[in-house]
């Protein structure tokens, strides 16, 4: 049983709250007194008539009070987020913070928990929860899934627990930033489904929106340094496909009513509730133009919202632009750009490098790789090119360079393989790849130290002594004459 004080009596606040109350001791905090008594009053929410608010539910105006607990819920619109935190403040110490509401801020560009980080300062602890979780469902006890996102497994997994013997089942990440930026930007993909629906377009174009949609917000996420994981995950695909597709979803709704000809304005007060979307509007343009990523998607809801553009135009004009691919660059290239973010980021990424033929690869070699990944987090293997190692090392391989880069590019702790071509282009490669340490064999002991000036640290490993390439060329050799 542990003490939890949720912060927000509007729906999803007042949802979660309710299937907390089952095994824990909950308070219910909302700014507004006429919210808190009619839900004392009616024991139900005047805008989830499907929920009923149990007996053991707490609810109080007094924000102390809500904030006595070892966690504390965020459930206020993203609007908010930023004053009732500096509300709370002086009621918060080493409780775990947990975020419900999905927003990017305006000008800062921050997301929730970042603001949160930003009034309480580095060490908070905090939780951005996150998924495809309609509050109607949620209220009516519907199997229902979730991300507990932070950087602290420990702590998402303390909030996991939270919810365990519920109808919520919560799975943990580590990627805050990329759980929240779903969050935040799903609602505005939901607004175009739903100004599709309302042009009365059909499954193909709603099905087209909701991919695109994805691969415009993973775009977004990868050059912010998060992990492509999580947009194929609950936070990201999950919750896109439960907002674009559903009646339950404001955004939908909201994007339906413009797509029938209704003002933004107009719309927004029809649905009478926060929509999200369009408050995301203005910070994910922004955010885009930081990050100078494409959002095809997302630009044609600035336009049609913020810009009177007619829905049905904007849709023509969307088809007809330049012809795409649906590839993008390699894996092993998004990887090593998150590498390089996140070291910028100060997390600490260690970059390994090593060169050589690996031909005919063998546990020699495999040992070396291992132990040069040991001493980093990312290995980049420098492959001799076929025309290197004839005209630089005089000998013939007996796989060409292709199939040795995928040899090595197959084993796990491998991250990124490119070509040797030269000699000299070790000192190139170490500024283009962010190197901190190059690996070679002890019978290359000396050969490199020079590279030292160009701050990197250069370390011999021990060579497997019985086994070379050499070696198995001539036993197969003896052997075919033997035999
Ligand atoms: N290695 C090892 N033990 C072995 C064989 C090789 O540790 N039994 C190491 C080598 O010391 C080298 C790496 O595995 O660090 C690759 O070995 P080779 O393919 O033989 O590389 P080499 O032909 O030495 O080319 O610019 C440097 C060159 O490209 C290195």
């Amino acid at each position: 049983m542990s003490k939890v004080g949720v912060l927000g009596a509007g729906t999803w606040g007042i949802a979660v709250a309710r299937i907390l109350c089952a095994h824990h001791d909950v308070t219910v905090w909302s700014a507004l007194p006429e919210e808190i008594d009619y839900i004392k009053k009616h024991h139900t929410h005047p805008k989830l008539k499907e929920i009923i608010i149990p007996d053991n539910m707490k609810l109080t105006t007094n924000l102390e009070e809500a904030c006595a607990g070892e966690y504390i819920i965020l459930g206020v619109p993203s609007v908010f987020v930023r004053s009732t935190v500096e509300k709370a403040k002086d009621y918060i110490n080493d409780q775990i913070l947990i975020d419900l509401a999905k927003g990017i801020e305006l000008d800062s560009l921050y997301t929730m928990s970042e603001i949160i980080k930003d009034v309480l300062g580095k060490s908070t602890k905090l939780v951005a929860l996150s998924g495809p979780t309609h509050a109607e469902e949620v209220a009516r006890d519907m199997p229902s899934t979730i991300v507990s996102a932070c950087n602290n497994l420990e702590v998402a997994e303390k909030v996991q627990n939270l919810f365990v013997g519920t109808c919520m089942r919560v799975y943990t990440n580590i990627d805050v930033i990329g759980v929240e930026l779903c969050g935040a930007l799903k609602n505005i993909i939901a607004l175009a489904a739903g100004i599709s629906n309302g042009l009365n377009f059909g499954d193909n174009t709603r099905a087209a929106i909701i991919t695109r949609g994805l691969s415009e917000i993973t775009r977004l996420g990868l050059s912010m340094g998060c992990l492509e994981q999580t947009f194929n995950g609950l936070a990201g695909i999950g919750d896109l496909i439960v907002t674009a597709t559903s009646t339950h979803s404001r955004n939908f709704t909201c994007g339906t009513l413009i797509g029938q000809g209704y003002k933004p304005e107009e719309a927004i007060k029809k649905v009478g509730m926060v929509v999200e979307g369009i408050n995301a509007l203005p910070a994910a343009m922004q955010l885009a133009k930081r990050n100078n990523v494409e959002i095809p998607i997302i630009n044609a809801v600035n336009e049609v919202i913020n810009h009177g553009a007619d829905p049905k135009e904007t849709v023509n004009t969307l088809m007809n632009r330049d012809r795409k691919t649906e590839l993008t660059r390699s894996i092993s290239d998004i990887n090593y750009e998150n590498s390089i973010i996140r070291s910028k980021r100060g997390l600490g990424m260690k970059r390994v490098i090593t060169y050589g033929t690996f031909d005919l690869l063998h546990y020699g070699h495999i040992n070396l790789l291992k132990r040069a990944k040991a001493l980093g987090d990312y290995l980049v293997v420098v492959v001799s090119t076929d025309e290197f190692v004839e005209h630089e090392k005089h000998k013939k391989c007996y796989f060409n360079y292709e199939q040795r880069k995928g040899l090595l590019e197959s084993i796990r702790f491998v991250d990124l393989v490119i070509p040797e071509e030269s000699w000299e282009q070790k000192i190139q490669d170490i500024k283009d790849y962010h190197i901190d340490t190059f690996v070679m064999g002890d019978d290359w002991k000396g050969k490199f130290d020079y590279l030292r000036d160009e701050g990197v640290e250069v370390i011999y490993l021990p060579r497997t002594p019985e086994i070379s390439t050499t070696q198995i060329k001539e036993d197969l050799h003896k052997d075919k004459k033997g035999g």
